[in-house]
């Protein structure tokens, strides 16, 4: 029995450290010494009774190692740009991380999760990864890093007068599979709203350490939720309903008529996709089209449709197109969300996209819109409406199409 407990306590001390095994992703290090500690202290706990057993639990231990693994807010802090518990509506905080690797590593990718409150703008050395609105829950990005210099930036923006704040978990994978967890904390900086912010090359010399407000789950906030981790439980919770500027608000009455909508999905270098889910909802209708395949469609906003897709190869460029119909002048609205399943990546959750001011309209549906190769430089951006939950809407379901 002895024996048993010191050969795990051996086997498992380092090892714990050096590999676990996650079943999207490529062997990697723990880097977080509280875990390992956590996971160390829970190894002494047992007690076994012959080799068998203690080989028993080191496959099982070893999966607890896996699943423990995966990227949550559990050590990430609500931060902000100063202690204010009463921010005024509108108010606007830019946030900075500059990534620095350890000596002789090099940045490969990065896992993202983030929620604010209450809406967020996310950036990668200048680039545009993705937005949400919900604090409550969680979204995740899978991004391709520079291999020496790397910046996340972040605005959030208040809506009404109320806290405001920032979280986000970032576990960065170097080429040599070893991964760094990165948390929002006091180490990140904070200003007030700067543009160019987000350009890698801006000097965030004058701004301010950010404010922790407190752990995940301090009140008024909870813990936010991971995303889904499969296609099955995608929502439009996280979603904006979009339109274009013949609105001005959700219950302002649009034209009838089609308008187009595109959304382009340009996957980090190194990742494709071949296979997804789109959860869509329109009022009045909807044509939906992927990389010009028709996918489906609907004409009753009351009920969200959630389609899977597989596109004819796996591609880094995801077009994502719909012909939306109001039928007489009345408001109108399209709202989305899209997983991607990622591979050629070390991350292990869908990448997933809402509808937001990113996507782009045009108040004709000319022909070939739907096609992947269609220019639609010289549209304009989507107007936001509301988030999912906004009247007239309300909240409807989703059915499987
Ligand atoms: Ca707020
Ligand atoms: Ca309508």
């Amino acid at each position: 029995m002895e024996v048993a407990g010191k050969l795990m306590v051996s086997a498992f001390g380092p090892s714990l450290g050096i590999k676990t095994f996650t079943p999207h992703a490529k062997p990697q290090h723990i880097s977080s010494t509280m875990a390992l500690k956590g996971r160390v202290f829970h190894l002494l706990q047992f007690t076994v009774s012959n080799p068998l057993a203690a080989a028993l639990l080191y496959g099982l231990l070893a999966l607890y190692a896996g699943s423990a693994a995966a990227l949550d807010f559990s050590n990430s802090k609500w931060i902000w740009i100063d202690n204010s518990e009463n921010v005024p509506a509108g108010a606007i905080g830019d946030f900075r991380y500059d990534l620095t690797p350890p000596a002789g590593q090099i940045a490969s990718s990065a896992e993202i999760l983030i929620a604010a409150d209450n809406n967020y703008t996310l950036f990668v050395n200048g680039e545009y990864i993705g937005s949400g609105n919900n604090w409550e829950q969680g979204q995740a990005y899978c991004v391709t890093l520079d291999p020496e210099c790397n910046v996340f930036a972040v605005e959030v923006h208040n809506r009404i007068q109320s806290p405001a704040a920032l979280i986000s978990a970032i576990q960065v994978t170097y080429t040599d599979t070893t991964t760094e967890t990165i948390v929002t904390d006091s180490t990140w900086r904070a200003n007030g709203p700067t543009p160019g912010f987000q350009a890698p090359g801006y000097s965030d010399a004058g701004w301010l350490s950010a404010v922790v407000l407190g752990n995940a789950n301090s009140p008024p906030w909870i813990t936010p939720s991971t995303p889904p981790t499969s296609g099955s439980s995608l929502t439009i919770s996280n979603s904006y309903w979009i339109w274009t500027n013949e609105v001005t608000s959700p219950t302002s009455n649009a034209p009838a008529g089609h308008r187009a909508f595109r959304k382009t999905i340009n996957l980090p270098i190194g990742q494709l996709a071949s296979t997804g889910t789109i959860v869509i909802d329109a009022d009045n209708a909807y044509t939906l089209y992927i990389n010009g395949n028709l996918i489906g469609s609907s004409g009753d906003w009351e009920v969200a449709q959630r389609w899977t897709f597989t596109l004819d190869s796996p591609t880094d460029n995801i077009v994502i197109a719909v012909d939306a119909t109001n039928t007489i002048p009345s408001p109108a609205g399209l709202i989305a969300a899209i997983a991607l399943d990622v591979e050629s990546c070390y991350c292990s959750t869908y990448d997933t996209y809402i509808t937001d001011s990113s996507w782009k309209y045009s108040l004709t549906v000319p022909p070939g819109f739907q096609q992947p190769f269609y220019n639609d430089a010289d549209w304009p951006n989507a107007f936001v409406e509301g988030t999912y939950g906004v009247q007239p809407w309300g909240t409807p379901p989703i059915v499987n199409a």
